[in-house]
């Protein structure tokens, strides 16, 4: 088995009040272990696939056999989102950011509020399951934008610094349908030194 689940920076309980326990265990344990397996079981009869990256599969789907195409970009995307997404919280997290993304938000936006204005609209605004995603283009500048499903951004050619996960599988038993109050309370656990260092590698490699 070529992938493996990777383990959570944090427990289980460590984000509690904003997302609880049993949600996080369900989310990482379930439904990222079932993105893993089902990965692994469309890769089983194609060798050569093995041996490419996740990024390589991702940003290749064209050239994948049609019946695995569908199967790796969902479960690679839902491999690769996810084990972006544990880090990018943090029990520690919150408050604003320092350094070059928060300069880069600044030039953009204006101020970090109008950032989070139009990061929020774009996660409320999925329809159905998806993410809401801060990138960096090829040209260095950051872009907001949502992916449908475990769409990756990588397959588009944007290099994401911070994502949400806003399948009702990532906040329905704390907070139902009520994702925006999820949206809000996620704002609490941002690990923005995480997503400070993303953002130097993701610029050290454009
Ligand atoms: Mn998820």
């Amino acid at each position: 088995m070529k992938y493996t689940l990777p383990p959570l920076p944090y427990n289980y309980g460590a984000l509690e009040p904003y997302i609880d326990a049993l949600t996080m265990e369900i989310h990482h344990n379930k439904h990222q272990q079932a993105y893993v397996n089902n990965l692994n079981k469309a890769l089983e009869n194609y060798p050569n696939l093995q041996e490419k990256t996740l990024e390589w599969l991702l940003t290749h789907l064209q050239e994948i056999p049609e019946e695995v195409r569908t199967a790796i970009k969902n479960n690679g995307g839902g491999q690769w989102n996810h084990s972006f997404f544990w880090p990018v919280m943090s029990p520690k997290g919150g408050g604003q950011p320092k350094g070059m993304i928060a300069q880069a938000i600044k030039k953009r936006y204006g101020t970090f509020e109008a950032f989070q204005a139009d990061f929020n609209a774009k996660a409320k605004g999925v329809f159905g399951s998806g993410w809401a995603w801060l990138c960096v283009a090829n040209n260095g500048e950051i872009v907001v934008n949502s992916t449908a499903n475990q769409d990756c951004p990588i397959t588009n050619n944007l290099h994401p610094v911070l994502g949400l996960d806003v399948w009702e599988h990532a906040y329905y038993l704390q907070y139902q349908n009520r994702r925006p109050d999820y949206i809000t309370a996620w704002w609490h656990v941002i690990n923005w030194p995480d997503v400070e260092e993303q953002y130097r590698m993701v610029l050290d490699n454009l």
